[in-house]
C-alpha cells in the first residue's frame, strides 16, 4: 500500500470529521493491521513512533497494544472522556476509553457480560490500565447520591489493596504482588450498583525478606512516614524503618517516585469512604504494627538438659509491645514461638508431645506466623471492602470484569512465587491464543469460509506441564509434600527429572543437552515459558507450598483478645480442629485460576496488551530489543495476520438483517425470504464489492471495519430521517 493510499485509510478510519488535539498528535498507523508490509520490524517501528509521539495506545483490531510512557502524557482528561463517550471504536484515535466505552455499551445495551483481560510483563503498565479502564466506566455510567456513592467505593478500593498488596521491586517501583480481579456490577439501565473482587495468592514470603533493592508492602513505610504522631504514640511506633528487621535488610527504603507519607492519607481516606469504622481502622493498623515488631524478636539457643537444641528470646521484653497491643498472653506466645507441641498417635492412642526448637527454627516460626497473620489480615481486607460494595438489590445484573494480576517475571533469583506468577500467566495466554488466533480461525473453517491456518505458538504444553494431573510439576511437588518425612526440596526436584526430563519445556543439569550449562544450577530446574526461559530455585518449594502454621501458634493467635487477629485465625479455634489437611498452596492456586479462566470464557473478552519499552523505567527509551521480545511472546504478529487475513466483524444473518434492512428497498420493512438472501440484495444494492465480505453458513462476515463504520453511519442517517418523518407524522395529527 503508498503511503498516500495509508493515510486515506487512516483518515477514513480515525478522522470522520473530527478534529482534536489528539488527533493532530497522531503518527504512525493506528490499526497495525493497516500495517505495510506486515513486519516485525514495521510493527515496532509503528510503535515506536508513537510512543516518541506521546500516543501510547495502538490496536490490532479490537486489541489495544499499549506502550507504558513512564511518565505523565496529555490523553486523559474529563474532556478527552466525554470525547470518546458512545463514539464508535474506530472512530477517534486508538484509546483505552475506546474500548472501555464499547465493552460497556455492548454490556448495556447488548446484555453481554464483559470482561477486559489486561496482559504484559511486571511493569508493563496492567495496574494503570486497569485503573484507567475503571475510571472511565465510572465517569460514564449513571449519576445520582447512590451511584456516586458506590462509584466512589469501588475506586477507593484500589488505593487500599494497592497499599497492602504492592511492593517495589526490581522490576516496578509499584508491583502489584497479589492477583485481582473485580466484577463490577450494573443495574438494567447500566448503573453501577455494587462489586466483587477476588484476590489471588500474595506473595507473602516478602513479609518477612526482600531481595537487595526491593521493599516491603507499601503500608509498613505509609504508616511509619506518614502516621500522624497520635496514631504513631498509640502503636507505640517510634523511630525510622530502618529499626526494624523486616525493613532494613535489604537497603530499600525511600524510593524517588514513591511519597510513602502523602499516600498513607490516601490510604486511610479510601479505607474510610470504603465504610470501615475508626475501630477497624485501627485495629489494621495494629496487625501491620504487631507484624513489624514481631520480625524482631530474636532467639539465642542453648542445649537443654536432655540434650536437645533449644532457644529462648534474646530480650524477654522484645514481645511484650506486640501481646500488650493483640492483647495476647506473653507466655503463651512465648511458648509458641520456642517450642512446637505435636499430637503423635502411638499405638491408636493421641499422645501430646512438646519438643523444643532451635533458634533457627524459631525464627523459622516467629516468620510464619508473621506471614500469615499479614496474608490472612490481606484476605480480610478484600473480604470487607466485598462487603461494603456487595449488590445490595434483587434483580438481574449485568457485569464488567477487570482483570489485572501479576505480570511474569524473571529475577536473577527465582522461587515458588514467581513459578505460580508465571504459570498464571502462561495461562492467560493460553485464553487470549484460545480466544483470538484459534478460536477466530476454527470460526471460519466451521462457517465453510476459506482461510489458509496462519500458524502460532500454542503454550498449552506448558500449561500442561505444570498442571497435569499426577504427572505435571504442581502434582509432583504435592506428592512430594503428602510424603512428609524424608521429603525435600532436593528430592522434589529429583522426582521432577524422573518425570519430566523429556519434555521440551523443561531443562535441568540431568537433561543431556544442559550438562554443561554453567548458568543452571544443580540445585534448580527452569522452564521454557512462552515469555523466556525462567530458572527457578527449588529451595523452599516444598515448605511453600505447604504452607502449615504450626497449631501451637494458630491457637494462641486466636486465644488473643484482639477482635480482628482472633478473626484472622479460626484454625487456632480448639474446637473446630479437624486432622484433615488443607489444601497446598500450588493446589489452590491452580484451582482459583481454573475458577477464574471458566469466569473470564463465559464472558465477553477486550484485550489489553502492555508492553514495557526499556528495563530502565525511563521514559524516553524505546529499546528495540525489550520490545521486539515481547511482541513476539506476545503473539502480536500472528495477531494481526489473523485479523489481517480475516474479517473484522461477523454476525448471524438474522441480526445482522434487522440491524440494516432499513437500507433498502427490497429488504425494508420486512423481508419475507432467508435473512441471508435478504442481506444479500441489500449488500448489492449498497454496492458493497463482494471482496469485502463473505457469506458463512450462519453469519455474514465483513472483512474491513470501514465497511461496517459505512453501513453504521447510513443506517444513523436513515434513523434520523425516520425520525424527522414520524415527529412530522405527530404534528400533522395535532
Ligand atoms: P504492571 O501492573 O504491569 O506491573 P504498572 O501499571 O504498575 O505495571 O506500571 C508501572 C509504572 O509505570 C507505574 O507505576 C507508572 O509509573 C508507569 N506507568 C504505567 N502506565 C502508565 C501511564 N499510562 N501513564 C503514565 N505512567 C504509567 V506488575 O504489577 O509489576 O506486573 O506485578
Ligand atoms: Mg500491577
Amino acid at each position: 500500500m503508498n503511503g498516500g493510499k495509508q493515510r486515506r485509510i487512516q483518515q477514513a478510519l480515525f478522522m470522520n470529521g473530527h478534529t482534536s488535539n489528539i488527533l493532530e498528535s497522531m503518527v504512525g498507523v493506528g490499526d497495525m493491521v493497516l500495517l505495510d508490509p506486515l513486519t516485525e520490524e514495521a510493527c515496532i517501528n509503528n510503535v515506536k513512533r508513537r510512543f516518541y509521539a506521546e500516543d501510547i495506545y495502538t490496536y490490532i483490531g479490537q486489541v489495544v497494544v499499549s506502550v507504558n510512557p513512564y511518565k505523565k502524557v496529555p490523553l486523559f482528561s474529563p474532556g478527552t472522556i466525554q470525547t470518546y463517550r458512545g463514539r464508535n471504536l474506530y472512530e477517534l484515535p486508538p484509546h483505552i476509553y475506546a474500548i472501555a466505552d464499547d465493552a460497556y455499551r455492548s454490556m448495556r445495551d447488548r446484555n453481554r457480560d464483559q470482561c477486559v483481560i489486561i496482559t504484559g510483563e511486571s511493569g508493563a503498565g496492567k495496574t494503570e490500565a486497569s485503573k484507567i479502564v475503571m475510571q472511565y466506566v465510572a465517569a460514564v455510567c449513571g449519576k445520582g447520591e447512590e451511584v456516586d456513592r458506590v462509584k466512589e467505593q469501588l475506586l477507593q478500593s484500589n488505593p487500599v489493596l494497592e497499599a497492602f498488596g504492592n511492593a517495589k521491586t526490581l522490576r516496578n517501583d509499584n508491583s502489584s504482588r497479589f492477583g485481582k480481579y473485580m466484577d463490577i456490577e450494573f443495574d438494567f439501565k447500566g448503573d453501577p450498583i455494587g462489586g466483587v473482587i477476588t484476590n489471588y495468592l500474595l506473595e507473602k514470603s516478602r513479609v518477612v525478606r526482600q531481595t537487595e533493592g526491593e521493599r516491603n508492602f507499601h503500608i509498613f513505610y505509609q504508616l511509619l512516614q506518614g502516621a500522624p504522631q497520635s496514631l504513631l504514640n498509640k502503636l507505640r511506633l517510634s523511630g525510622t524503618c530502618e529499626k526494624y528487621g523486616y525493613l532494613n535488610q535489604s537497603h530499600c527504603v525511600a524510593v524517588d517516585t514513591i511519597d510513602d507519607a502523602a499516600h498513607f492519607q490516601v490510604t486511610e481516606n479510601a479505607m474510610r469512604v470504603i465504610g470501615f469504622t475508626e475501630t477497624e481502622i485501627q485495629q489494621v493498623f495494629e496487625v501491620v504494627t504487631a507484624v513489624l515488631k514481631l520480625g524482631n524478636a530474636d532467639f539465642e539457643s542453648y542445649i537443654s538438659f536432655n540434650g536437645t537444641e533449644a532457644c529462648s528470646l534474646t530480650d524477654e521484653h522484645s514481645i511484650e509491645e506486640v501481646c500488650k497491643m493483640i492483647q495476647c498472653d506473653h507466655e503463651q506466645l512465648k511458648q509458641a514461638l520456642t517450642n512446637r507441641t505435636m499430637d503423635i498417635c502411638i499405638t491408636g492412642l493421641s499422645e501430646r508431645v512438646v519438643s523444643t526448637l532451635s533458634s533457627g527454627q524459631a525464627v523459622y516460626a516467629r516468620d510464619a506466623v508473621c506471614k500469615a497473620m499479614y496474608s490472612r489480615l490481606f484476605s480480610w481486607l478484600v473480604g470487607r471492602i466485598n462487603d461494603s460494595i456487595k449488590v445490595r438489590t434483587r434483580g438481574k445484573k449485568k457485569v464488567m470484569g477487570v482483570l489485572d494480576i501479576y505480570g511474569f517475571e524473571v529475577f536473577e533469583d527465582n522461587n515458588f512465587e514467581q513459578f505460580v506468577i508465571n504459570y498464571c500467566n502462561e495461562k492467560l495466554q493460553q485464553i487470549f491464543i484460545e480466544l483470538t488466533l484459534k478460536e477466530e480461525q476454527d470460526e471460519y473453517v466451521q462457517e465453510g469460509i476459506e482461510w489458509s491456518h496462519i500458524d502460532y505458538f500454542n503454550n498449552s504444553v506448558i500449561c500442561q506441564l505444570i498442571e497435569k494431573k499426577n504427572t505435571g510439576i504442581l502434582a509432583i511437588l504435592d506428592e512430594e509434600c503428602l510424603i512428609g518425612g524424608n521429603a525435600s526440596d532436593h528430592s522434589f526436584l529429583n522426582k521432577l527429572n524422573e518425570v519430566c526430563i523429556r519434555h521440551e519445556h523443561y531443562e535441568s543439569r540431568k537433561k543431556k543437552s544442559c550438562r554443561s550449562d554453567k548458568t543452571l544450577p544443580y540445585d534448580c530446574f527452569r522452564l521454557r515459558h512462552y515469555a523466556g526461559s525462567v530458572t527457578y530455585n527449588v529451595q523452599g518449594f516444598l515448605d511453600k507450598n505447604n504452607d502449615l502454621l504450626f497449631r501451637g501458634l494458630s491457637q494462641t493467635m486466636f486465644s488473643c483478645d484482639h477482635q480482628l487477629v482472633k478473626k484472622l485465625f479460626p484454625d487456632g479455634n480448639p474446637r473446630r480442629q479437624t486432622k484433615k489437611r488443607p489444601p497446598t498452596a500450588g493446589t489452590q492456586f491452580k484451582n482459583s485460576v481454573a475458577e477464574l479462566m471458566k469466569n473470564l470464557l463465559a464472558k465477553n473478552p477486550n484485550y489489553i496488551r502492555c508492553i514495557k519499552p526499556n528495563d530502565v523505567k525511563s521514559p524516553n527509551l524505546f529499546d528495540d530489543s525489550v520490545v521486539r521480545h515481547q511482541v513476539r511472546y506476545l503473539g502480536l504478529m500472528e495477531n494481526m495476520r489473523v485479523r489481517r487475513a480475516g474479517y473484522a466483524y461477523r454476525q448471524p444473518y438474522d441480526q445482522c438483517l434487522q440491524r440494516y434492512k432499513m437500507l433498502c428497498p427490497n429488504t425494508w420493512p420486512n423481508w419475507l425470504g432467508h435473512p441471508r438472501e435478504g442481506l444479500q440484495a441489500l449488500l448489492t444494492h449498497l454496492r458493497v464489492k463482494p471482496t469485502e465480505y463473505a457469506k458463512g453458513r450462519t453469519k455474514l462476515f465483513i472483512r474491513n471495519p470501514r465497511t461496517l463504520f459505512d453501513l453504521e453511519e447510513r443506517r444513523r442517517d436513515k434513523m434520523e430521517d425516520l425520525a424527522i418523518i414520524i415527529q412530522k407524522v405527530f404534528r400533522g395529527w395535532r
